[in-house]
This record gives structure tokens, C-alpha cells and sequence, in this order.
């Protein structure tokens, strides 16, 4: 007799995860479904639909190797309603049962659906992090300011992560001074490892293909972890080849080098795949073993015991009206250079391109690049956050919106960050060789081949003087705005202006 259903999401696929820890293999049904509901709230790209997709259908496997039920519903069944809660529905309905266990979904869209569903679900806390909720707030109550660093310090004591007793390991919590290098003039090392997809990837390639190739991104290759056993070795390999230099060139961006020494684990992490802890523990025992350095180990675990946790807390605290944020008034229109349309803005080609192709950007192309020229042009944060949401494999609007609408739009008027991440082409420059290969000159502050990251940067700022005129971190650089020649001044912004209604009037910037 079946008694209850178990929802697992797609960015639920671990087998501790509190849903599945409450229910009984016995007696309750998992139900899994692949839904347009899901995959095309905004156009996902098809390598996270593929990778999802398959993802969902070997955990499943995994499941039912391990003694559940698994009523799974694929995209194209005849009878699938295409959402969630009409998944849960029609399963009610199938097996003749009122309940639904599930574990927090990490979008509040998708918690009202459920809370909303024609059959009542009963949501658990997701568990699968270091910090509840409740911790969180705790340490959020009555501080005038959330800085990301105080509350990495909780989860290092709380973790023993890189501590010796109560100090931490190195004398110094945070290493990113010896971080932050510009970009080497060659990159060793392999990249992230890449896996030869399998039947049931292939059956999902082929789906994806029939399906969502309208959508924005490159499905083929595919080289994607798609299980717990693949992604442990992508981790494996990860701390083997790239971990010791990950400190150096975290921010650093090479031409035709997409991946650094960056990990390329997030997707499978949020997915379920992973686990933060263990992740964390594999970099501190490279460490302790002697093969990689303190800057580099500490400086990746702080990404995730430290940033990851800390949005996550910021999206549930700060609600669900958090990704309609505008605080800067931006409404522009993303413009067509976003989805592939042509620039000559050579940072922002690469970006987008490497987007398209896999799925991913690295943390600096993200904010520096392609968020950077968006807050600079003002483009409709609302639209910046559909953007991210839809085109990287690792997006789930817990940790994609806080990033997107707080740390890179500063829609959320400061809640993330203390100030705008704004800069001129100077930035990109220094940490990249894309400029030597640009249509325009880095070096030009106006006039014909100017780039346009250093017009945007000032007419930021001016137009956003009231705002940020009195922030102490930005004292300085308004103060050399003001000093500047008043004619300069001028002719900076009127060319800024010009570009901004060129593109938006669909010319090519
Ligand atoms: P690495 O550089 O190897 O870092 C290791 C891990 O740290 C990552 O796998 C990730 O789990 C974690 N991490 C690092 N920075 C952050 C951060 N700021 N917030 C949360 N976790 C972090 N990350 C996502 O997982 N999903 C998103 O949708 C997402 N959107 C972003 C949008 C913008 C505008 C910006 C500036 C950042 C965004 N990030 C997002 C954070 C970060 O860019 C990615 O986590 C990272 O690029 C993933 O690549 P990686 O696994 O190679 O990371
Ligand atoms: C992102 C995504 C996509 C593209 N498709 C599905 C799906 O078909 N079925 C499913 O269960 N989950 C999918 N997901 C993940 C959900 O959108 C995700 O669980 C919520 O956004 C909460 O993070
Ligand atoms: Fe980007 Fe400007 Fe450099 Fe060109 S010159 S790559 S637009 S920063």
C-alpha cells in the first residue's frame, strides 16, 4: 500500500536529503518529473536542461537500485501535465493518496506552487548546507551590516575548516591578499574533466536537441558529470590539477582559456551531487598533505562555506519580492550583444560566446564583464537576472539572485555589497589579454575607438552622484570626476550617451 508521495526536485539529487531521510522506501512513492513548467520559466540553456534531465533519470536509477518506488514522468510522456503540482496531482490521484513530503525548493515561485497544490505538500527545511536559516538570522539580527566576512568566520569555528583550536589556520582568516594575480601568460593544466556521455545522456541529448533548441546555448559536446560517482571524480581531479593555483588566478581571464583554475563544480553541487562539506574537506586535506598552497585552499573553501551559504541567507531573509529590486531605477532593455548579437567589445564577446558554448563563466567574467557593463549601461536588473538564471548551468535563483540583483546590480540598494562593482576598462585590462585583441583601445578615454567600458564608468557615476557622492570607498574616485576638465567632462558623457541609444536602437557597440 503506498501511503505518501516524495517530490525530489532536479536540483535535489542527493540521497540524504530530508525528504528522502523522513520517508519510507516501504510504503511511499518518490515522484520526479521533468516539466516545461520548470524547464522554460526562462529559456535554460540546453546544456543545463541536458545536464538536469540526465541527471534526474541516473539518480532515479540509483533510487530504485536502492529499493524505492520511483514514478518519474519525462517530458514527453502523453499524460504529463507539465508542472510540478500538477505532477503531484496527477500521482495523487494515480496511487490514491493525500500527503506529499518534499524538501524546500530553493525559488520561492516554486515554494508558492507548492504550497498552492491541488494536494497538500508538506515542505522540510533543505538541510543539505551548513548554516539553517534560523542560524542565519540568528547571526544577521541586529547587525547594521551583512559582510560576508564575519559570517565566514561562524562557519570556519563551526566547521573546524582550516582552524587550529581557535585561531585559524595560517594566523589569518582570509588569504586573498596573496590572491587576485593578473592572468598568466600560459595556463597548465588539464581544465575540468570531461565525461563521453552515456545512453541515457544520449537519449536526453537527443531530447533537448527536439525541444529547446531554440533556446540561447550550445547542447553539443557535453562533457558533463551527470552522477554522484562522475562528479566525485570531476572533484577529485579538480583538487589533483587546479586547486594549487586556484588562489593565484581566481580573477585572472585569458583569451580563449575558459576555465583557469576554477573548479566547474557549482553546477554539481547545486544540483546534489556534491556535498559543501565534502568538497571543503578534499581541498583541506590537499593542504594538510602538502600539495597545495594555504592562499589557494583557503581562499576556494571561503567561496563556498563563506559566499554560498551567506547568499542563500539573504535570499530567504529578504523575501520573495527580492529579484523585482530596482534601487538604482535601471530600465534599459538587456540589449541583443547579451544573446549573442554582435559587439566589438571584445571582454564582452568572450564572455558571452564561452556562455553560449558551455554553460559557464567564471566568477570575474560574471561580475567584471558581462555585470559590470549591465549596471554601467543600466540595463532593467529584472532582466539581468532572467539572463543569468537562463544561461548558466549553476543557476537556481537562491544563489543566482543575490549575486545578480545584490552583489552585481546593486538593485538590492546595498543589502550585498557596500558598493557598486563598477570599473573602468583599466580592471579588465589588468587582469586580462582581451584588450590587445579589441576593436577598441583600452587606453582611450574618449573620442573615436574609446572603450566603452570607460565612457560607461563616468556617466555611472555622474548619474549616480546623490547616491553615492558620500560612500567613503568612493570618495576618491568622485573627487577625480570633480577635478576633471569640465569640457572633458562633458564630451565623456554625451559620447556615453550616444552609445547607450546606439545600442539601444539595435547598432552594434
Ligand atoms: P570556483 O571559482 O571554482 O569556486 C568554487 C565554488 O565556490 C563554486 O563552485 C561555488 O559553489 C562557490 N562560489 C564561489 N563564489 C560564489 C558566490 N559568489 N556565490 C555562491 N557560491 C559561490 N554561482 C552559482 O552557483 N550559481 C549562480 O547562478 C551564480 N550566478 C552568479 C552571477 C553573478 C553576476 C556573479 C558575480 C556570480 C554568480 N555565481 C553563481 C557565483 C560564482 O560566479 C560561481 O559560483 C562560480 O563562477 C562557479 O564556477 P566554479 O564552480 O568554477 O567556481
Ligand atoms: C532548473 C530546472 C529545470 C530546467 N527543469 C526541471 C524539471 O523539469 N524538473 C524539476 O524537478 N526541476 C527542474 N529544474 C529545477 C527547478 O527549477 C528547481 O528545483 C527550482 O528552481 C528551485 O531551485
Ligand atoms: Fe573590453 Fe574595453 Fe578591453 Fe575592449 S578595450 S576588451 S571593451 S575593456
Amino acid at each position: 500500500m503506498v501511503t505518501r508521495l516524495v517530490l525530489v526536485l532536479g536540483d535535489q539529487l542527493s540521497e540524504g536529503i530530508a525528504a528522502l531521510r523522513v520517508a519510507d522506501p516501504a510504503t511511499d512513492v518518490v515522484v520526479m518529473a521533468e516539466v516545461m513548467g520548470e524547464a522554460a520559466t526562462v529559456p535554460h540553456h540546453p546544456k543545463k536542461i541536458a545536464f538536469l534531465f540526465a541527471a534526474m533519470r541516473k539518480f532515479a536509477d540509483r533510487l530504485r537500485a536502492a529499493g524505492w518506488r520511483v514514478a518519474y514522468s519525462r517530458l514527453d510522456d502523453p499524460e504529463n501535465s507539465q508542472t510540478i503540482a500538477g505532477e503531484l496531482a496527477r500521482r495523487a490521484g494515480e496511487f490514491g493518496v493525500s500527503e506529499v513530503l518534499a524538501t524546500e525548493p530553493g525559488d520561492w515561485r516554486l515554494i508558492a506552487e507548492l504550497q498552492s497544490a491541488p494536494v497538500p505538500v508538506r515542505l522540510l527545511e533543505d538541510d543539505r548546507f551548513l548554516a539553517s536559516q534560523a542560524e542565519f538570522e540568528a547571526w544577521a539580527k541586529g547587525r547594521t551590516s551583512l559582510r560576508m566576512e564575519y559570517f565566514y568566520r561562524e562557519m570556519r569555528r563551526k566547521t573546524g575548516l582550516l582552524m587550529e583550536g581557535d585561531a585559524p589556520a595560517g594566523g589569518k582568516w582570509n588569504f586573498d591578499h596573496d590572491n587576485r594575480k593578473p592572468a598568466p601568460d600560459e595556463v597548465t593544466g588539464p581544465g575540468p574533466l570531461r565525461f563521453e556521455p552515456d545512453p541515457v545522456t544520449e537519449a536526453v541529448l537527443d531530447l533537448v536537441d527536439a525541444r529547446f533548441s531554440g533556446h540561447f546555448g550550445t547542447l553539443r559536446p557535453f562533457w558533463f558529470a551527470t552522477d554522484r560517482d562522475q562528479a566525485l571524480r570531476a572533484l577529485d581531479h579538480f583538487i589533483a590539477h587546479a586547486l594549487p593555483r586556484f588562489g593565484d588566478y581566481q580573477d585572472a581571464m585569458l583569451d580563449g582559456e575558459r576555465f583557469l583554475y576554477h573548479s566547474v563544480l557549482s553546477l554539481y553541487l547545486n544540483a546534489g551531487l556534491l556535498e559543501p562539506l565534502e568538497v571543503c574537506r578534499a581541498a583541506e586535506r590537499a593542504w594538510l598533505e602538502g600539495s597545495a598552497p594555504i592562499n589557494a585552499v583557503e581562499g576556494f573553501i571561503r567561496q563556498i562555506i563563506g559566499w554560498r551559504e551567506y547568499v542563500r541567507g539573504i535570499y530567504f531573509r529578504e523575501g520573495p519580492d527580492y529579484t523585482a529590486r530596482n534601487s538604482l531605477g535601471h530600465d534599459r532593455a538587456l540589449p541583443a550583444l547579451f544573446w549573442g548579437g554582435p559587439t566589438k567589445m571584445r571582454c564582452v564577446a568572450q564572455a558571452v560566446a564561452q556562455t553560449r558554448d558551455e554553460a559557464y563563466a567564471h566568477h570575474i567574467q560574471r561580475l567584471m564583464v558581462t555585470g559590470n557593463f549591465a549596471l554601467l549601461a543600466g540595463i532593467d536588473p529584472g532582466q539581468v537576472h532572467a539572463w543569468y538564471l537562463a544561461v548558466y548551468a549553476d543557476a537556481f535563483e537562491w544563489v543566482e539572485a543575490p549575486n545578480v540583483i545584490g552583489m552585481s546590480q546593486f538593485a538590492d540598494g546595498g543589502v550585498v555589497a557596500s558598493k557598486p562593482y563598477v570599473s573602468s576598462g583599466n580592471y579588465i585590462n589588468k587582469m586580462s589579454d582581451h584588450c590587445g585583441a579589441c576593436a577598441y583601445a583600452v587606453t582611450k578615454k574618449t573620442g573615436e575607438g574609446a572603450c566603452p567600458f570607460n565612457l560607461l564608468y563616468w556617466h555611472f557615476l555622474d548619474r549616480h552622484r546623490e547616491r553615492f557622492a558620500g560612500n567613503p570607498r568612493m570618495g576618491q574616485t568622485y573627487r577625480t570626476w570633480a577635478r576633471m576638465d569640465a569640457g572633458k567632462r562633458e564630451t565623456i558623457l554625451r559620447e556615453a550617451d550616444a552609445l547607450l541609444e546606439r545600442m539601444s536602437a539595435g547598432g552594434e557597440v
